[in-house]
């Protein structure tokens, strides 16, 4: 066979090797993980701050994320999971909205072989094996926190103190946990039996809600404070949100947020934080939103094959009105 024919084949060879390494190439992109992200909502500032910290870590990482806003309805999470079942995503996440109601989908997942982390709001299953793992906050730990904080700040005080509770979504995590939490501490750190918590609504975490309640409750009261005949001297609201919507309707009727009435909020965004810092809010047990960059840790685990802890908590902090306000770095969200 003469030089150039050699010559020529040689060249061919190469041609094709590089086609072939192309074509891996783009096999190995087409490989690229995909992550299903059913996200409850976007009812808060901390919600909006949660999607964007796991999208960010995701696309970082170089996942693919799938990202579905349920608009805080338990049935559009579900039609999300199944969709996500459908297209043959590698993971699945989500943050459930209710406690309950997760089986029959969690099932359908496992069936089809695709592993689930839950976020930021946990879940009540039978099987515990139908997830990986969970990770967000302790909202028990962060109703404990507030009640420790009036304990401390009411030390001195002898009179009786009245509590209206605010809470978050009925049924949630989220709520329930911080309910549990601030009234355990109560119970047992109370000894003077100092606090009562008189009433009690579900705000469902809206700042529209905040403002309603508080409205209806002061406008029935004759534009008082007041339950019945019992003033209202401090008020745990279980989430930024809804606590500027509180001071929306405190400031229509001239009632004097941080003075008049204390409060204890929850998050830790940085327009509750201002209210803080202007002495309208006397503490914010601080929940972190930004969760993405651990979550997706545990993603790359799971996906390689590895077990990963059934619950991981993230770092966070109380801010109060005995703080050095300079330390407040931006909460960026
Ligand atoms: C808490 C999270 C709550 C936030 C609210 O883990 O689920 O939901 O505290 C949000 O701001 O609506």
């Amino acid at each position: 066979m003469s030089k150039w024919v050699l010559l020529a084949c040689f060249a061919l060879l190469i041609v094709s090797c590089k086609d072939v390494e192309k074509k891996e190439e783009k096999k190995d992109e087409k490989k690229q993980a995909i992550i299903g992200f059913s996200q409850l909502g976007s009812e808060s500032s901390w919600r909006t701050c949660n999607s964007e910290s796991i999208i960010k870590a995701a696309e970082e990482a170089g996942f693919q994320i799938i990202f579905d806003d349920a608009q805080q309805k338990q049935e559009n999470q579900i039609k999300a999971i199944r969709s996500f079942i459908v297209y043959r995503v590698d993971i699945i996440i989500f943050s459930p909205i209710v406690e309950t109601g997760w089986d029959t989908v969690l099932e359908e997942a496992r069936e089809a072989q695709i592993p689930v982390i839950v976020v930021d709001r946990k879940l009540r299953i039978k099987d515990k094996s139908l997830i990986k793992g969970y990770i967000g906050q302790d909202s028990k730990e962060e109703g404990r926190k507030a009640a420790r904080f009036l304990i401390e700040k009411y030390k001195d005080r002898e009179e009786k103190l009245n509590i209206l509770e605010i809470t978050g979504t009925a049924n949630s995590s989220s709520a329930k946990g911080r309910s549990e939490g601030f009234c355990e501490v109560l119970e047992a750190e109370d000894t003077e039996k100092k606090f009562s918590i008189i009433y009690s609504e579900s705000g469902d975490f809206l700042r529209s809600k905040g403002r309603e309640i508080l409205a209806q409750i002061i406008a029935y009261n004759g534009g008082e404070l007041k339950i019945g005949a019992k003033a209202i001297d401090i008020i745990f609201s279980h989430n930024d949100a809804m606590t500027l919507g509180i001071l929306d309707s405190l400031d229509n009727y001239g009632i004097k947020a941080g003075k008049d009435v204390a409060i204890v909020s929850v998050d830790g965004e940085q327009k509750a934080i201002n209210e803080l810092m202007k002495g309208r809010l006397n503490c914010i047990v601080e929940c972190n939103p930004k969760t993405g960059k651990e979550l997706l840790k545990l993603v790359a685990k799971v996906l390689a094959g590895e077990e990963i802890e059934k619950e991981t908590y993230i770092d966070e902090d109380i801010f109060t009105e005995n703080d050095n306000f300079t330390l407040f770095e931006s909460r960026g969200y």
